[in-house]
Formats: structure tokens, sequence, C-alpha cells
């Protein structure tokens, strides 16, 4: 096992990975940003480095800072959280060429999974549900109004460089298609370097629905069920839950099954996630995350273990400490975001937090590396916390996230915490009746 593991992030999700390596007996070090010499995952890590100055770029995602940082320490391995560098092949590869463990999947992987169209027909020929549509890239115009015709309109651009929801754009008959396609490709020449698009039948009222798997890099792989993350915003998840209220345990487990299988033949380590579009009891694969998600949290709280221990032991090249028959489900758990935000327009709201008061009690957990007298650098994602709660069921979830958020104080700025009051009021939030839409329509009707 590791001794001394150094996290490559901020907030919230490095003290989340700090937290792990404690348990485990590891030193953690903490990077940081001259913004973030106050930041909270620098006081809990066991040291800390400073990598440069505020920008992103020149901090959290330079490449030799963190290398540098991870040689003068002597840390054998590093955690990238998730954004940042977490799903940078290249990134990769130059710590396998440190001989520094990444504790992740390869590099490759990432690279398969990071270009859309290899993901896709990686995942078709290990027997995983697609979206029907082009097979592989689409040229020119006259092959995109063959697909349209092949196919049936409406159908979907997607840049081959793109994902979470960038560079996409719908034709909903042939009349579209061209400026569809004309803008699709040159916005994901601009946006990616990469003007390379496919095309797919459009699903207009899915669910998200994505897979947590879960692999040791050695041909054994688990999946550890759904989570229904629909309810978005400009494709930013907003409120996650596990198990999906539309998936039941047969369809659990014959996907769940479909998704394992496909990461065991692949060799594939650590966690991933798959998503797919969900509509009329069928699953249709649109990508693949090679990393820890945001929403995981959920995931743990219905399987009780810590992904993120799982993930160090497989990068130290120790078995999973579970198999798939001992993942049992118990209960339900939802996750809301808590983004420094001032509504009805999402608009950044960074400052300094006067007064700090998580909740708490049985069933709750709240995952933030806010404190009294924090000043939210505006540098950096608007995520200032996830309050994730557990129930025995969705009803008992739901009525302790309203209870939870009752206690709950975050002073001296916007957050995005009134909109959950408003939505779990929501007779479609309460019974779980939603689709990748509703959100959007429900803001345009209620905010502003
Ligand atoms: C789609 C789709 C409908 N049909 N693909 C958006 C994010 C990216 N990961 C895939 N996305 C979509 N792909 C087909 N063939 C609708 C979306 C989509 C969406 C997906 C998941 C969650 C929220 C969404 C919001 C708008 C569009």
């Amino acid at each position: 096992m590791f001794d001394k593991v150094l996290i490559a992030n901020r907030g919230e999700i490095a003290l989340r990975v700090i937290r792990a390596c404690r348990e485990m007996g590891i030193r953690s070090v903490a990077v940081h940003s001259t913004a973030d010499a106050d930041a909270m995952h620098v006081r809990m890590a066991d040291e800390s480095v400073c990598i440069g100055p505020p920008p992103g770029t020149d901090s959290y995602l330079s490449i030799p800072a963190i290398v540098s940082a991870c040689e003068i320490t002597g840390a054998q391995a590093i955690h990238p959280g998730y954004g940042f560098l977490s799903e940078n092949a290249k990134f990769v590869q130059i710590l396998e060429d440190h001989e520094i463990t990444f504790i992740g999947p390869s590099a490759e992987h990432i690279r398969v999974m990071g270009d859309k169209i290899t993901a896709k027909d990686t995942m078709k020929n290990l027997g995983v549900p697609c979206v029907p549509g082009s097979d592989g890239g689409v040229p020119t115009l006259e092959d995109a109004m063959a697909i349209g015709e092949e196919f049936g309109y409406p159908v979907i651009v997607k840049a081959t460089a793109g994902g979470g929801g960038r560079g996409m754009k719908l034709a909903k008959s042939a009349a579209e298609m061209d400026n569809a396609f004309r803008t699709a490709r040159s916005e994901a020449k601009s946006a990616f370097g990469n003007d390379e698009v496919y095309i797919e039948k459009y699903l207009g009222r899915p669910r998200h629905i994505e897979i947590q798997v879960f692999g040791d890099g050695k041909g054994n792989a688990v999946h550890l069920g759904e989570r229904d993350c629909s309810l978005q915003r400009r494709h930013q998840k907003v409120f996650e839950e596990a198990p999906g209220p539309a998936i039941d345990a047969e369809t659990r487990a014959r996907i769940g099954k479909i998704c394992a299988d496909a990461v065991a033949d692949i060799n594939y380590i650590g966690a991933g996630t798959i998503e797919f579009l969900f509509e009329d009891g069928e699953f249709y694969f649109i990508e693949m995350n090679t990393r820890l998600q945001v929403e995981h949290p959920v995931t743990e709280g219905i399987f009780g273990v810590d992904l993120v221990r799982e993930q160090i032991l497989v990068a130290a090249g120790e078995p999973m400490s579970f198999t798939q028959d001992d993942l049992k489900i118990n209960g339900h758990a939802i996750e809301i975001r808590i983004n420094a935000e001032k509504l009805p327009n999402f608009s950044p709201s960074p400052g300094r937090i006067t007064q700090y008061h998580a909740p708490g009690g049985l069933g709750v957990r709240m995952d933030s590396a806010i404190y009294d007298g924090y000043s939210i650098p505006p540098y950096y994602d608007s995520l200032i916390g996830k309050l994730i709660v557990h129930g025995r069921d969705r009803p008992e979830a739901l009525a302790r996230l309203s209870r939870a958020l009752s206690e709950l104080i975050v002073d001296g700025i916007d957050t995005t915490v009134p909109l959950f009051a408003a939505l779990l009021q929501e007779p479609a939030v309460q019974t779980g009746d939603y689709n990748i839409h509703w959100l959007e329509k429900w803001l345009e009707a209620n905010l502003d």
C-alpha cells in the first residue's frame, strides 16, 4: 500500500479523498493555488505544496507543477478527484513515465472513452445497448442527410470530442439538417479543435440513468446499480438519487451485468460510470466517464461502501473489498448540489461566508470544504457543498432532506439552497416522475 498520496484537486472532493487516506493510514499531500492558501483541504492534509497562481490552468491543471509537488514530497500516487486532470490521458501517460501511480484508469481507457465515437464503438462491440445512429463519424452533409433518412427525424448531431452536452445540435426535420450539421461542426472545431461529428436518433423524453461500475484491472468487475440524474440545468446536475425511481430490480440486474461484464472484458481499473438515456424501458448508452463522479455518495449511501478507498486499493494492486454478491441495496439516498450562485439566473456569487452551520443527525452527510469566515474565490466552479441524505425508502429520504435543509445555514453569499425547498414541494419530485427536461421547464415556469 502507498504511504503517501497527493490529491490533485481542491474543495470538497479533496477533503473526501483526504478522509479515505486517513482511514487507511496513508499520509496525504494537498496542492493549492495562491488563492487557496486558507482552504480547508490544505488544513486537513498532512502536508501541502503551493503549485501556482489562482487560475486553474496555472495551478490545478499544471502538469509540471503537480508532478514536481509529487517528487518534492515523495508521494507515490496521485488521486485526481473529478474535473481538472481527472480525465486527461496525457497527464496519466506522463505519470506512467515518471513511475507515479495514477489512482484511476489507464491512459488508454481514458483516451478511448474521451473520444465519443470510439467510446460508443467499444461499448457496442462489448454488447452494451447504444442509441441508433451513424456508425462512426459523418464527414459530409450528404452523409448526414442519408443518416437522417435512414433513422428518421428528429436526430441529434454530436461532436466526437464533446461530451457532457457540449457541441450538440438538434435537427427536427431534413430542412434543419444543413444548419444543424454546419453549426455542430464549426462549434466543435472552435471548442475542441476537432470538427468530427456523429449522428444519433433523438430521444424526446428520456431519463439520465448512469451505472456505477468498478474494476480491479485484472478482469474482475462489479456494478453498483444506477443513479438517476435527470434533474439537470444546462447539463449541470442539481439533484441525484439512487436507486432510480423508474428502475426495478430485474432491470438493474440486467443492465448492471451488461456494464460489469463490459468493463471486466477490457480489464478496466477503478471507478467508472456508464451513462445511458432511459426511455420506454430501454437503455441507450451515450458516454462513459472514467472518473469518480460528484454524485458518488448516493451510491456509497445505499451500498455502504467507500468508493475512494476501493480506488486506492486497486491502484495499489490489491483486490476490491467486495464481490457482486456482497453488494445489496439498503434504502434510498439523495444528493443535492449546493452552489454559490444567485437565483434566478444562477450567476456566480463568490465572497465571504459569515456563518456556516452544517445539518446533521441520522442519515445526513454534508460534504463541503467551507467554514465560518471562508472566502469563496471567484476562480473555480461554484459547487460549495453536497448534502446527501439516506433513508429506509424514498419518502423517508425526502423527508430527511427537507429536515436537513431546514438546519443548514450558509450566510454572507447567495446559494442555490432556496431552490431545493421549492423543488421538494413539487409532486413530480415527490413521486420521482420526471425526465431530463423537467427541471428546465419547471425553472422557466417558477423562477424569474
Ligand atoms: C441525447 C439526447 C437525446 N437523444 N442524445 C446531453 C448531455 C450528453 N451527455 C448527452 N445529452 C443528450 N443526448 C440523444 N440521442 C438528449 C441529451 C440531453 C440530456 C441528456 C442527459 C441529461 C440532460 C440532458 C439535457 C438535454 C439533452
